[in-house]
């Protein structure tokens, strides 16, 4: 049985970046309702806004101070209510985004919970005395330096595995969980469709709180191995499931760092337990590198972009839901990190040939604003353009603190791979800004806007844009691509340069055909004589051969 969430397409925006209504240099609520014409135009059904809630914004809005109240400087609670019902009349469904493994240090009950040792709140957090005039435990945050915050008055730490700024929720005190549900009820009341779940697999931590193995010569360890898929974390998501999310027709993806196929098919269970699908990780550690993590210019190779993405079809299949995914706000461009963005010819190709290989997997595709035009990472050459705490933060950590490489190498990793890349504005148009505002924007545009942008992409009937239009609208018809079987074809298991798979059903086949080379090669595949060509990034059909970062699917 098909679940109506299964053959959707979902739309990712990233407020600050999307679209400026009033030309404070903020992308805003207004400015988003205004582009929805845009998106109904792509097709796309779901559509998921990155945090607009109150925040301080240390964390670009992953660090909540009121989660019933709308940030200033994205508009008012109207301008939500306004938001939603166009959406809605267009048939589009809203995804909130729900973080709730940490709120903001500002939030009403981070300031209770510190004022004192024995406020009623203090157990909202995660406070723990010192050990010998130190840390609780040898935990990271991921944002560099210790995952625990000292407070002189009470004379305890706290613990915040992001920023000093998000405090670790504690989710072992029921009265916790209880208000996170209302908070959700009270969303899902308003008429929202869904939640996109924040690191949700963080929110068990192992009561003891262990140290961490550390590895050779620092001085601190990765929690992630003690803190992802806690001791109590189905007990916590069903809990919330049967609270909140049963039999009301939601659409849940929880973003889970760390999550294997065996987790993942209890989180995503087709029987509605916990949640629909998780946010799996592993496709976008295949171009890191085991000391320098992503500060790296690594790229990964095909058989292992193959050989994860063939896990995940396969181990999930007829038993829980995948997502499917090459980008999004923590993410560099994905043209420029698995494609090629060197020129305009190969910039497009590449672009199509990597949705294609995305688009007709089993799971529910993700698209993150301006990948649809196919933009590019920015390739910021000065630390002063960057925005992001956490691109900063390394920064110093790896090159003013540990010395590990030089300025001008971080800088090109930071290239590479800041989280800044996907957070330029949107390109809209060639106009100063993009379009995107008449004031210099939060966050530098990227330099190439004149080149790419929507007006640009809706004007060329070959644009990566209309593309994507093409692959959300074959989902709608093809039951086979939500439904079908997925295969590597025999004989295609190693190949460096060619990915060939199939999707199968009773009545249909679907032959996938990608080259992940810029370079012309010969294949050995069959085609039969009855098939179709449904979609390619080429006008014309060349047998026997595919050409630089060509992609072709044949139905028969
Ligand atoms: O991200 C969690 C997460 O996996 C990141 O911290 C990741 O390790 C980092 O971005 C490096 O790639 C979520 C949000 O998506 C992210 O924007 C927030 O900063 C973070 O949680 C804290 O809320
Ligand atoms: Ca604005």
């Amino acid at each position: 049985m098909t679940k109506w969430w299964q053959n959707k397409v979902i739309y990712q925006v990233y407020p600050s970046s999307f679209q400026d209504s009033n030309n404070d240099g903020i992308g805003d609520l207004n400015g988003i309702t205004s582009r929805l014409d845009y998106l109904h135009k792509l097709g796309i059904d779901i559509l998921w806004l990155s945090p607009i809630y109150e925040s301080p914004q240390v964390d670009n809005g992953y660090d909540i101070s009121n989660y019933r109240a709308i940030n200033p400087d994205y508009g008012t609670m109207e301008d939500f209510d306004k938001l939603q019902k166009k959406a809605h009349s267009l048939g589009i469904k809203i995804m909130m985004d729900l973080v709730v493994n940490h709120t903001s240090d500002q939030h009403e009950l981070f300031k209770e919970s510190k004022s004192s040792k024995d406020n009623k709140y203090r157990d909202f957090y995660i406070w723990r005395d010192g050990k010998n005039g130190k840390e609780p435990n040898n935990w990271e945050s991921f944002f560099t330096g210790s995952a625990w915050k000292y407070d002189k008055e009470t004379d305890q730490y706290y613990l915040h595995l992001f920023a000093p700024e998000q405090p670790d929720l504690n989710w072992e005190n029921p009265k916790v969980r209880e208000s996170v549900y209302d908070m959700m009820n009270w969303w899902v009341s308003k008429g929202v469709d869904g939640f996109r779940m924040d690191v949700i697999n963080y929110i068990s931590k192992p009561q003891s709180l262990p140290d961490g193995k550390k590895a050779e010569g620092v001085k601190y360890a990765n929690p992630e191995p003690l803190v992802a898929n806690g001791p109590r974390i189905h007990e916590f998501l069903q809990e919330m499931n049967k609270n909140v999310l049963h039999g009301k027709n939601l659409v849940t993806v929880g973003e889970t760092p760390a999550v294997t196929t065996d987790e993942a098919l209890k989180y995503a269970n087709l029987d509605d337990s916990e949640l629909n699908m998780v946010f799996q990780f592993e496709h976008m550690g295949l171009d890191t590198d085991p000391v320098m993590g992503r500060w790296t210019d690594g790229k990964a190779k095909l058989s292992d972009l193959r050989a994860n993405f063939s896990k995940w079809q396969e181990k999930l299949h007829g038993k829980a839901w995948n997502s499917l995914y090459w980008n999004n706000h923590d993410q560099p461009r994905v043209v420029s990190r698995f494609g090629n963005d060197s020129n305009e010819e190969k910039r497009v190709l590449s672009a199509k040939m990597l949705a294609t290989m995305l688009h007709f997997q089993q799971g529910t595709p993700f698209i993150f604003q301006g990948e649809e035009i196919g933009m590019t990472n920015a390739y910021f050459d000065k630390l002063e353009d960057y925005v992001d705490l956490d691109s900063i933060n390394a920064y110093h950590q790896i090159v003013d603190e540990e010395h590990k490489i030089d300025s001008k190498t971080m800088l090109k990793y930071l290239g590479l791979h800041s989280r800044d890349n996907a957070r330029t504005p949107m390109q809209w148009n060639s106009s100063e800004y993009a379009g995107f505002s008449k004031k210099q924007p939060w966050e530098k545009v990227n330099s190439n806007y004149k080149e790419i942008n929507v007006e640009k992409a809706l004007a060329d009937k070959n644009s990566i844009f209309y593309y994507y239009q093409k692959l959300i609208k074959l989902r709608h018809e093809l039951p086979v691509i939500t439904d079908g079987e997925y295969a590597v074809v025999p004989g295609n298991e190693k190949d460096e340069n060619i990915f060939a798979y199939t999707r199968k059903d009773k009545d249909t086949t679907l032959l996938i055909l990608l080259n992940y080379a810029d370079k012309t090669l010969q294949h050995k595949y069959k085609i039969p004589s009855d098939s179709e060509i449904i979609i390619s990034n080429y006008s014309d059909e060349e047998k026997g051969i595919l050409r630089p970062y060509e992609a072709k699917v044949y139905k028969y």
